[in-house]
């Protein structure tokens, strides 16, 4: 979908645009980092879009765009982007992934979660990354440092989090748009534009995904299992 990457510049508002994209497995807390992010910087949040959702599960993508601060004399914006974890839609997971500037992992931090997160790497665009070792309050939660380890993302920032009460949310996007100002430096030092244009929106991002093919089938199977968890915890 994207060619170049870095920030974009907005040339109709002036201003420079970071994409940081949540990914991780479902389950994993994207949206709970998202939607207590959206609360926390209500006095700058720009636009919302909350994923459709199905039995607590994103079906689409989570957007959350903010007002930020100034770099270099120029203002920033960010735009946060939650991906769906469903495996079925694995397809379209990878294509937002493809938009970050930054990438968020999100982990469940307890031994299942961690094992599950092991079992699903893959690939990722050669992007910064920071890590979010969530689900700390949980049982036998590991260390940020050894959750990193298992992931073979030792080098990366890695935070600990449990974003279900907070702790931690507000410096992973910290930590991340640290990662991005020191991409953007390390760019403009190698002389390397950074790409001109209009930011990606949600609306355009939706029609984007509309066309990148999902398992329909695992979607449904999934959805039904889903669907029926929820009815027998009524
Ligand atoms: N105990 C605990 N629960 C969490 C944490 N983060 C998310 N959850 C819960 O885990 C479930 C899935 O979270 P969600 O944000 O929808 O995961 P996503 O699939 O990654 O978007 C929800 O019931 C959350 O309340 C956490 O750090 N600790
Ligand atoms: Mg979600």
């Amino acid at each position: 979908m994207r060619g170049a990457r870095g920030a974009r510049f907005d040339p109709a508002t002036g201003r420079r645009v970071i994409q940081l994209v949540y990914d991780g497995e479902r389950g994993a807390g994207k949206s709970t980092n998202i939607t207590h992010l959206s609360r926390a910087f209500e006095h700058v949040r720009v636009y919302e879009r909350p994923s459709r959702a199905v039995g607590g599960a994103t079906l689409d993508f989570d957007w959350l765009q903010l007002r930020g601060g100034t770099r270099d004399e120029l203002p920033v914006d960010v735009t946060i982007i939650g991906t769906p974890g469903l495996r079925g839609l694995a397809s379209r997971r990878a294509a937002i992934v493809e938009e970050a500037d930054v990438i968020v992992v999100v982990c469940d931090a307890t031994p299942v979660g961690v094992q599950r997160a092991v079992r699903a790497s893959r690939s990722r665009p050669k992007v910064p990354i920071v890590l979010q070792a969530n689900h700390q309050a949980r049982a036998g939660a590991l260390a940020p440092s050894e959750v990193a380890r298992a992931l073979s993302l030792s080098d990366v920032p890695a935070v600990a989090a449990d974003a279900r009460d907070g702790r931690g949310v507000v410096p992973t996007l910290l930590a991340a748009l640290g990662a991005a100002h020191d991409e953007l430096g390390a760019r403009d030092a190698l002389g390397r534009a950074v790409p001109v244009g209009p930011p990606l929106t949600a609306a355009a991002l939706s029609r984007s995904l509309a066309s990148v093919e999902v398992d329909r089938e695992r979607c449904a199977e999934h959805l039904l299992r889903l669907a029926a968890t929820a009815r027998a915890a009524r």
